[in-house]
């Protein structure tokens, strides 16, 4: 039987278990990245491991996430995670370089490796035929220093692309389609493999916004394979050597297949407040639009940008639509800037601004109160924008471009033809906001700067065999790591600060969570099925330790967000029969026991104190998932480890 090209790449960096769907495998990772918001706490994590030079063939730290710098807080961290970086072997990739997943897809990634991230969207490195994961910062930490990682065997689901995509209709409308087909949680446990004729005429850059978005639907990862289009692109990008021709067998066989043909898809827009409340833009034709945001790693690449120059060329911005456009990379502003597209973005009246997450993450540009805001991004979640009553659509960028002329929600193929587009053969390199590390010799000198704001990791307790505690809180489906843990211009300058995070844990939900849990000492959050979709941040664990919680009882969980409970020593565990959800209120006294051995057995009995009942939870934890949780925590498990 043939492998998919997954499989493949799976089986070269195997380093423990078996490649069957469900079960535990470990990996060798080839390259790692972190960005800002998420890496001062891994290189943290990495400090506390005590190894010198990270050990894997590539590592890199992204400044993107939090670069405005309205207090010492980022400047420090960044500061922090230069120097880190400089000693330990890692390449370092400086503010107003770009988003990580562009500039790490142009100038880093490397058909049939392997790449961990600390950031949800690294799967944009499937784009050139990487095998590449979003995790939480300790993972990738292990991984810098040589350790495997962990992921449950996924089940494979091929898309077939056929046809041909119109014009005003993109990648992004494939990422829409796709969402509106599956949901957010039809990819949970599968990699999703593209290929078919279709894929012939779609670049690396729209692959990467295909497989950027594939994290929206839980999935594991996404790929496509490594053809002629990718020798083109690496090529342009002066890194012809690099290349690696790679697809999966003829006779790969595939769990599900889901066919698209191209040639039929419409623009589609998401709906607030989720990704996968798709529909198409022309039945939401004439709604009123304030905000368009235009970027992100989704759509930020100079094929994006320049569709978007060639759009506004000569065209003005509704007075009544403030548009913001944020390039990927460094090098796709200065190339704007070369062939003069930059002048014709700015002429139209947009706002240009740095090349960073920007509007994605809150770091400014929130819209106005009740505000419609289009957005080319890859999530929607309430709140995310900063605006709490925004209403936040997902679009391609031609859909956007078509709101920000008219000031309303507009179907893109009205606005005539698509002017002619040319991509360059080869691309401006350069890289010297590229910083490379100390020599190893070099390397004993360099002084890591640590500011005020980094704050003591929070303590972790061994699992015990009994568990008494309150529900602090009950949450319904589909809750995001945005909810746990907002992030935003006020608050992330403070991800190595857990204390102070505290205080915003759960704030979208319930703005009391955070002084209840803590004056429980100890608690219990329920939630529904798909708990912790969306963002890596491991931060939506430690936070939650960090006030007490000892336990999650969902329905279900998304991948990145359970491995992070376990890494932090939080018990996760499912409801054996998900009507059991409605049977626990917030507020019950819920007794755990036999947790130990129930860990082993699959199986944990919950006595619900409050309403005198009994209710079965299950749990499916491998021997060394128990270990860590006994240990509490993977940072205690490693040491316990290396004794
Ligand atoms: C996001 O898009 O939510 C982020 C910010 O990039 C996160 C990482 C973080 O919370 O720092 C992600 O996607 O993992
Ligand atoms: Fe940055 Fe947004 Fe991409 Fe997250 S989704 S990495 S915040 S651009």
């Amino acid at each position: 039987m043939g492998l998919t090209l997954a499989q493949k790449i799976i089986k070269e960096h195997l380093v423990s278990g078996e490649m069957i769907p469900g079960s535990e495998i470990s990996l060798r990772i080839d390259q790692t990245l972190t960005q800002d918001a998420t890496g001062t706490m891994a290189y943290l994590e990495f400090e506390a491991m005590g190894v010198d030079r990270v050990k894997t063939e590539r590592s890199v730290a992204y400044i993107d996430h939090n670069t405005l710098q309205s207090g010492f807080e980022n400047a420090d961290d960044h500061r922090y995670i230069q120097s880190v970086a400089k000693k330990h072997g890692i390449y370092f990739s400086r503010p107003g370089n770009g988003i990580c997943h562009q500039v790490h897809l142009e100038r880093f990634g490397i058909p049939g490796k392997t790449l961990i991230g600390s950031d949800s969207h690294t799967p944009t490195g499937g784009g050139i035929g990487m095998l590449a994961f979003g995790a939480g910062g300790m993972d990738v930490a292990v991984a810098m220093g040589g350790g495997a990682y962990f992921i449950t065997m996924p089940k494979m689901i091929k898309v077939n692309l056929t046809g041909k995509l119109r014009p005003f209709v993109t990648a992004k409308d494939v990422s829409l389609e796709i969402l509106r087909i599956l949901s957010v949680k039809g990819g949970v446990g599968y990699i999703i493999e593209w290929g078919g004729e279709g894929i012939a005429d779609l670049s690396v850059p729209e692959r990467a916004t295909i497989t950027n978005m594939g994290t929206e639907l839980g999935a594991t990862t996404s790929i496509f394979p490594s053809d002629e289009v990718t020798k083109a692109f690496l090529k342009a990008e002066g890194r012809e050597a690099d290349y690696r021709p790679l697809a999966s067998d003829p006779d790969a066989v595939y769990d599900r297949v889901i066919e698209i043909n191209l040639s039929e898809l419409k623009p589609m827009i998401a709906c607030p407040h989720s990704p996968d409340k798709v529909v198409t833009v022309e039945s939401l034709r004439g709604t009123k639009v304030d905000q368009v945001c235009i970027g992100s790693c989704t759509n930020s690449s100079l094929w994006d940008m320049l569709k978007v120059a060639a759009l506004l060329k000569g065209k003005t911005v509704d007075p009544g639509v403030s548009l913001s456009i944020s390039p990927g990379s460094r090098q796709v502003l200065s190339m704007l800037a070369d062939c003069g597209a930059l002048s014709d973005i700015l002429a139209s009246g947009a706002r240009v601004l740095e090349c960073a997450c920007g509007p994605c993450i809150g770091m400014g540009f929130s819209p106005n109160s009740a505000g419609v805001s289009l957005r080319t991004f890859n999530r929607n979640f309430e709140g995310r924008s900063g605006t709490k009553d925004a209403k936040v659509y997902l679009v391609s960028p031609e859909t956007a471009v078509a709101a920000a002329l008219t000031g309303e929600i507009t179907d893109p193929t009205l606005l005539g033809t698509m002017p002619a587009v040319a991509m360059p053969r080869s691309f401006r390199v350069d890289d010297s906001a590229i910083l490379p590390p100390a020599s190893l010799e070099d390397a004993k000198n360099v002084e890591v700067l640590r500011g005020p704001n980094i704050k003591e990791f929070p303590k972790s307790y061994p699992q015990t065999d009994v568990l008494t505690a309150q529900v602090a809180l009950k949450v319904g489906d589909n809750i995001t790591t945005d909810h746990i843990m907002p992030a935003g211009a006020k608050i992330l300058p403070y991800r190595s600060n857990i204390p102070y995070l505290s205080q915003f844990c759960f704030a979208v939900c319930d703005e009391s969570f955070s002084k209840r849990a803590k004056e429980l000492g100890q608690s219990i959050v329920v939630g529904g099925s798909n708990y912790g979709q969306g963002s890596s941040r491991e931060h939506a664990a430690l936070v939650p330790l960090y006030l007490g919680v000892r336990a999650v009882i969902a329905k279900s969980f998304a991948r990145i967000h359970v491995a992070n409970l376990i890494n932090a020593g939080i018990l996760p565990l499912t409801f054996a029969n998900p009507d059991d959800y409605d049977r626990i209120e917030q507020g019950d006294t819920l007794k755990l026991s036999g947790v130990l051995e129930g860990m082993k057995t699959g199986e944990i009995t919950l006595a619900d104190e409050s309403k005198g009942i009994s209710i079965r939870l299950l749990c499916a934890f491998t021997e060394r998932q128990i270990g860590i949780l006994k240990a509490g925590g993977l940072l205690a498990y490693t040491k316990e480890q290396s004794k």
